[in-house]
């Protein structure tokens, strides 16, 4: 595929966003392309998903300027939904998925980046919402994860004043989990995208699941949620082998090994 990259290395696979001619900038193609490669994700073998974008300057520039230029009301409505639709199959992949920001993170590049399960950035990262600077709301999820996830002041006070945000403000905002130099972003990922993979899928998934889906109820139909999604764990073979290998080191610490988890 031509806009987006797909490279798997044993559990997780990285996609790439790759216009860097328009510094990653967010079209219909490579919305589409993007699309069909989360289709395409091999579940029953991927356990970690890292999502960036290609070159040293920019994740994602935002949503294709040139292409909303000249749209209609109803055609405005109709780009928002496809963007939204992307981003939502990315936030309910059933397994993590972690944004590498490696430059601009602007617009649609921070609402794609927001609707990962965490995002990690380079420190040359410039995070922002500048869309009422061009005339426009932020229309992929902008309006609606960024206060959820740094609350409405914050969130209200950058989409209104559009103002660019640096890493070290992004780290203390709580937009990004970690700031680390440009070229070690990358190995950071993956490290973490590894150590994701190295635990029981079957146990990961349920995380992601009872988090997401939890936050959307209130707190007595959360908790239930928790217990209904922690029981369907037990009688997996994943959670027998976990339980009686931590068994077995106590019992005698040689015993120690990694346990190799089916994700059944
Ligand atoms: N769309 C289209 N092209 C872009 C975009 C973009 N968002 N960003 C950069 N490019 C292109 C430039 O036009 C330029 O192309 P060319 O070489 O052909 O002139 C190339 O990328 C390089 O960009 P610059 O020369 O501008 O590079 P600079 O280093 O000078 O500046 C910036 C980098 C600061 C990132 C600058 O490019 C910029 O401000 N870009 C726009 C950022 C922006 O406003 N993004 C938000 C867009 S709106 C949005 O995302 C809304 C999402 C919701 C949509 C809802 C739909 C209804």
């Amino acid at each position: 595929m031509g806009f987006v990259n797909y490279e798997v290395n044993g559990a997780v696979a990285t996609i790439t966003i790759n216009r860097p001619q328009a510094l990653n900038a967010l079209n219909s193609a490579v919305l589409d392309e993007l699309n069909a490669v989360l289709d395409g994700i091999d579940l029953s073998a991927i356990r970690a998903v890292i999502l960036t974008g290609a070159g040293d300057k920019s994740f994602v520039a935002g949503a294709d300027i040139g292409e909303m230029s000249t749209l209609s009301k109803a055609e405005g409505e109709a780009f928002g939904k496809k963007g939204n639709d992307v981003f939502r199959k990315i936030e309910t992949l059933p397994i993590p998925v972690i944004a590498a920001v490696n430059g601009f993170a602007l617009g649609g590049g921070n609402e794609i980046a927001m609707s990962c399960d965490f995002r990690i950035c380079a420190d040359t990262a410039i995070f922002g919402q500048p869309e009422v600077g061009l005339g426009i709301t932020p229309g992929f999820g902008g309006t609606q994860r960024l206060a959820r996830l740094i609350g409405p002041g914050m969130a209200k006070q950058i989409i209104y004043t559009a103002r660019n945000i640096k890493a070290d403000e992004a780290l203390r905002i709580g937009l990004v989990n970690q700031v680390v130099p440009l070229e070690e972003l990358l190995p950071t990922a993956e490290k973490l995208a590894a150590s994701i993979a190295r635990n029981a899928p079957i146990a990961v998934r349920a995380c992601k699941k009872a988090i997401n889906e939890g936050l959307e109820l209130g707190m007595d139909e959360a908790v239930a949620l928790e217990a209904k999604i922690f029981g369907s764990c037990f009688e997996t073979y994943d959670q027998r082998e976990g339980m009686a290998n931590f068994l077995r080191k106590k019992d005698d610490p040689k015993k120690v090994k990694v346990v190799d988890f089916k994700n059944a």
